[in-house]
C-alpha cells in the first residue's frame, strides 16, 4: 500500500511486538498492518524500526457520545472491528477528570475490571483554571492534551490504534521532546534512549541489568522550552513501555485498565509533588536512618559482627546502624536465629543500643513449609490461617528460596498482616531490631512457577508477553495464575514488595511506637510511604559506582528518595581506591550502606589502609555535619514531595546542557557533589551552572557561565559546591574539628547564627 510508505520510520507503531517470531510479509498483512523491511539482514530488533507496522486506518474505537460532567467529560468509546488479539473489550466508559489546575486525569470507570488497590484522591469538582486543553476526535477515537500557555502538544493519542482488549491494552502518543527521564527499574543512564527502546516492567530478582526489582510507569519529561510535565499510567500489570525517536511512546500492558494522569508542573520539582500528591508522599525517616550503614553477607557470626563493629568505633569513624544478612538466621528460616554461630545476636544488640547505635535483619518472604511438625510455627500457623499464596486449584503454591521449598504469604490478605506482626513481634522480644530489610519480594523463587511447574491457562500464557526476562512471567518467580486474596498473582505480581512493605512498616510502628525504617527491593508506586530501597546486586566496578547515581535520581523522581546501591560494591572484589571514591559519593546518598556479598573479601572501611581510612571517616564526617539540612530535605520530601537527591535540570531548568548530567547531582536547591568516578585521577570535570559557586571546603569562589570546570580531586577529597544565595543548616561534628584550620573560610562569611564553630 502506498499509504504505508509515506509513514517515516521514526512513527511506525509496531503491529508485531511479539519477540519469538521473525514477522514475515505474510504473518503482517494476516493483522492488516503494513510491511515494509528496512534493514536488509537479520531481524527487526536490528535498529529497532518495526518491519509491520500499523496502517493510518487500522481499525481503532469510535467516540460515539461525550458530555460534560461535573468534573470534566464522560464518553463512550466503541470499538468498529474486532482486532488481532481476542477478547477486545466493545464499549468502554471514558472519564476525562479535570482533577486539578495541574492534573488530569484519562480513565475507565466502569469498576468490571481489575484495577491497582492503591488509594488514589477522588475529586468531585472540576478544577477552575486547568493549564491545560483537552481535544477529542472521534472517529478513530483520539485525545489531544495541550498546555494553554503555549499550545504545546503534552498527549497526542491519535498517533497510533487505541486497543483495550482483555489481555492486551495499547495507547501511544508523540512527546514534545525526546528528556525522558523516569520509569524504573531499569539499569540506564538517567535520561532515556528513545531510539527503539522498550523498557519492560515487570519485577524480577535479577542482576541490575533490564527489567528489574521495582516497576513504576510514570515518567517526567523536559519540554523544549524548561517547562517539565509527567504521566503516570496506574496500571500494575506486565506491561512494556516502548521509547522511539519520533518521539512517541506507548504503554503496552496486558490486564487491568488504562487509567492515565499527566501533570504539568510546569517545572520538574512540582510534577513530582503533584504525580506523589496522587500515590502518597514519602515517609519521614528516623533520624538515625540518615547515618552510616554498615552490613555484609557472610560475616558468619554476631561476634565477627561485633568486632566490625568495635573496630569502627575503635578508629572514630561514624555509624550508626549494624546489619545482618540471612547468616543470622537457622537454616535461613525467617524468625530464627543460628542458635551456634549468633548465640551472641541479642548481647550485640543491647550493646548496640547502649552505644546509641541501631540494629537492622534482614527477612525474606519464602517461609520454609518443610520444617518437622510441630517446629517452625510461622509456617504451620500460616497455614491455619490460610495466608499463603496458592495455587489455581486451592493448595498451598511451594517455591525454592534459600530454605529450601517455601510457601509465600499473601501480603494482599490482611490476615497475613496480622500474622506478619505477630512474628515480628515474637522475635523482637528475642532480639530487639530497630528497622527491617525486606529482600527477594519480586517474590523471587528458585523455581520458574512451582515445584511442580504452572498450569497452561490465560493467565500463564498470555496472547502478548512482555519483554520479561526469562521470556514467560512465571520466570524465577511465582506462577501468574496462582490466587492470591483479592485477584490472581498475574495482576499483583508487580505489588508484592509494596505489600510486604506495607505490612512491615505497620508492624513497626505497632512494635516499637515509632517512625518505621524500611529498606525493600521490590517497589511500586507509593512505595515512598512505607519504605526506601537500595539498588540491589551491583558489582564493584567504576561503572557501577556511576550508575548508581542515575539509579539514585530516578528513584527521587518516583517519590522514594530514601535510597542508596551498595556501597563499594555488592559482587565482586572491591580496590581500596574505588571504596574510598564509593564512600566519598555514598555519603550524598539520601541512605548510605556499604554492602557486600558472601564470597567478597571484607570491605568496611576498617580493613583499608590508614589513609583510606581517614579519607572514608572525612567523607562520613561531612555528611554527619550535614544532617541538619539533610533531615530538613527529607521533611520538604514528606511535606510537599521534593526531591532529596535531585538532578541539576530540577533547579536550572531552561539550561539544557543540564538534561544529560548525571554524573553530578544536587542536594535540595543548593549543594552541588560532583565525585570523582574514575580510577587513577586527581581532578574531576565538572558542570557549574550558570552563577556563582563556592568551594565548601575553602570559601573559594568561582563564578561560571555555564561551563565545564577541572576540579582538583585528591583521593581524599570529593568536590562540593555551595550555590550562591543559600544558607545551609549544619552541625558540628569531629570533621570541622579536625578541618577547622582548613576551613576558616578566607573572604567567606558563613552565617554567623548557623554554628559552624570552628573550635
Ligand atoms: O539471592 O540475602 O540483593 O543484598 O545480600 C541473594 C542475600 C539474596 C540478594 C540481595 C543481597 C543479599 C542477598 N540476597
Amino acid at each position: 500500500r502506498e499509504s504505508c510508505s509515506l509513514i517515516p520510520e521514526a512513527w511506525r507503531f509496531d503491529c508485531y511486538p511479539e519477540r519469538s517470531v521473525v514477522v514475515t510479509e505474510e504473518m503482517c498483512h494476516q493483522r492488516n498492518c503494513c510491511f515494509i523491511q528496512v534493514s536488509k539482514a537479520g531481524s527487526p530488533e536490528q535498529n529497532g524500526v518495526p518491519w509491520c507496522f500499523y496502517p493510518p486506518d487500522f481499525p481503532s474505537y469510535e467516540l460515539a457520545a461525550i458530555s460534560k460532567t461535573e468534573t470534566g467529560y464522560s464518553g463512550k468509546l466503541i470499538r468498529l472491528q474486532k482486532t488481532y488479539y481476542p477478547n477486545d473489550i466493545e464499549t468502554l466508559q471514558l472519564d476525562v477528570l479535570y482533577e486539578s489546575n495541574s492534573r488530569l486525569r484519562v480513565t475507565d470507570p466502569a469498576k468490571q475490571r481489575y484495577e491497582v488497590p492503591i488509594d488514589v484522591p477522588v475529586v468531585k469538582e472540576k478544577a477552575p483554571d486547568p493549564l491545560y486543553t483537552v481535544e477529542f476526535s472521534k472517529k478513530p477515537f483520539g485525545m489531544v492534551v495541550k498546555r494553554k500557555q503555549n499550545s504545546a502538544v503534552l498527549l497526542n493519542t491519535t498517533v497510533a490504534p487505541l486497543f483495550y482488549a482483555d489481555q492486551f491494552l495499547q495507547m501511544s502518543s508523540s512527546l514534545p521532546s525526546d528528556f525522558v527521564y523516569g520509569l524504573g527499574e531499569h539499569r540506564s543512564n538517567f535520561l532515556h534512549d528513545v531510539q527503539w527502546n522498550t523498557l519492560t516492567m515487570w519485577a524480577r530478582d535479577a542482576a541490575p541489568l533490564t527489567n528489574l526489582y521495582g516497576v513504576h510507569p510514570f515518567y517526567l519529561l523536559m519540554e523544549p522550552n524548561g517547562l517539565a510535565h509527567g504521566s503516570f499510567l496506574l496500571n500494575s500489570n506486565a506491561m512494556d513501555v516502548v521509547l522511539q525517536p519520533a518521539p512517541a511512546l506507548t504503554w503496552r500492558t496486558i490486564g487491568g485498565i488504562l487509567d492515565l494522569y499527566i501533570f504539568l508542573g510546569p517545572d520538574p520539582g512540582s510534577v513530582i509533588g503533584e504525580y506523589l500528591e496522587v500515590v502518597g508522599k514519602p515517609a519521614m525517616p528516623p533520624y538515625w536512618a540518615l547515618g552510616y550503614h554498615l552490613c555484609r553477607w557472610g560475616y558468619d557470626s554476631s561476634n565477627n559482627t561485633w568486632d566490625v563493629v568495635r573496630a569502627m568505633r575503635n578508629y572514630g569513624i561514624p555509624q550508626d546502624v549494624q546489619w545482618n544478612d540471612i547468616d543470622y538466621m537457622d537454616r535461613a528460616l525467617d524468625f530464627t536465629i543460628d542458635p551456634v554461630k549468633f548465640s551472641t545476636l541479642p548481647d550485640l544488640v543491647k550493646d548496640l543500643h547502649i552505644h546509641n547505635q541501631r540494629y537492622v535483619m534482614i527477612l525474606d518472604p519464602g517461609i520454609s513449609s518443610t520444617q518437622p511438625a510441630g517446629s517452625y510455627l510461622p509456617f504451620e500457623e500460616g497455614i491455619k490461617q490460610g495466608i499463603f499464596i496458592n495455587k489455581s486449584s486451592g493448595d498451598t503454591l511451594i517455591g525454592k528460596v534459600w530454605p529450601g521449598l517455601t510457601a509465600f504469604p499473601d501480603f494482599s490478605n490482611p490476615d497475613t498482616h496480622e500474622w506478619w506482626y505477630q512474628n515480628l513481634k515474637k522475635f523482637h522480644d528475642k532480639v530487639p531490631f530497630d528497622g527491617l530489610w525486606i529482600d527477594m519480594n519480586e517474590p523471587s523463587n528458585f523455581f520458574d512457577g512451582s515445584i511442580d511447574g504452572c498450569p497452561s491457562n490465560d493467565l500463564e500464557n498470555p496472547p502478548y508477553t512482555p519483554g520479561v526476562l526469562g521470556g514467560s512471567l512465571r520466570a524465577k518467580t511465582v506462577c501468574a495464575s496462582a490466587r492470591q486474596k483479592i485477584t490472581s498473582h498475574y495482576n499483583l505480581h508487580n505489588l508484592f514488595g509494596l505489600m510486604e512493605a506495607k505490612a512491615s512498616a505497620s508492624a513497626l510502628k505497632k512494635i516499637l511506637g515509632k517512625r518505621p525504617f524500611v529498606i525493600s527491593r521490590s517497589t511500586f508506586p507509593s512505595q515512598g510511604v512505607h519504605s526506601g530501597h537500595w539498588l540491589g546486586d551491583n558489582r564493584s566496578k567504576w561503572k557501577d559506582l556511576y550508575m548508581s547515581i542515575p539509579g539514585m535520581l530516578t528513584f527521587n523522581l518516583l517519590g522514594i528518595p530514601l535510597v542508596g546501591a551498595d556501597i563499594c560494591g555488592f559482587s565482586d572484589t572491591t580496590t581500596e581506591e574505588l571504596c574510598v571514591r564509593w564512600t566519598q559519593l555514598g555519603a550524598f546518598y539520601p541512605f548510605t550502606r556499604n554492602h557486600n556479598t558472601k564470597e567478597s573479601k571484607a570491605q568496611d572501611p576498617t580493613v583499608f589502609s590508614p589513609a583510606a581510612q581517614t579519607a572514608m571517616k572525612e567523607a562520613l564526617l561531612l555528611r554527619y555535619s550535614l544532617f541538619p539540612f539533610l533531615y530538613t530535605l527529607f521533611h520538604h520530601a514528606h511535606l510537599s514531595g521534593q526531591t532529596v537527591a535531585r538532578p541539576l535540570f530540577f533547579e536550572f531548568p531552561t539550561d539544557q546542557k543540564t538534561y544529560v548530567i548525571d554524573k553530578q547531582f544536587l542536594w535540595g536547591k543548593s549543594l552541588l557533589v560532583t565525585p570523582v568516578l574514575d580510577p587513577g585521577v586527581d581532578y574531576v570535570v565538572g558542570y557549574l551552572p550558570q552563577g556563582l559557586w563556592y568551594d565548601f571546603y575553602t570559601g573559594d569562589s568561582i563564578v561560571s557561565k555555564g561551563e565545564e570546570v577541572k576540579l582538583r580531586a585528591p583521593l581524599d577529597k570529593i568536590n562540593v559546591h555551595l550555590r550562591e544565595g543559600s544558607i545551609i543548616p549544619t552541625q558540628l561534628t569531629q570533621f570541622y574539628q579536625r578541618r577547622s584550620s582548613n576551613v576558616v573560610c578566607k573572604g567567606f562569611n558563613w552565617p554567623s547564627h548557623i554554628t559552624l564553630t570552628l573550635a
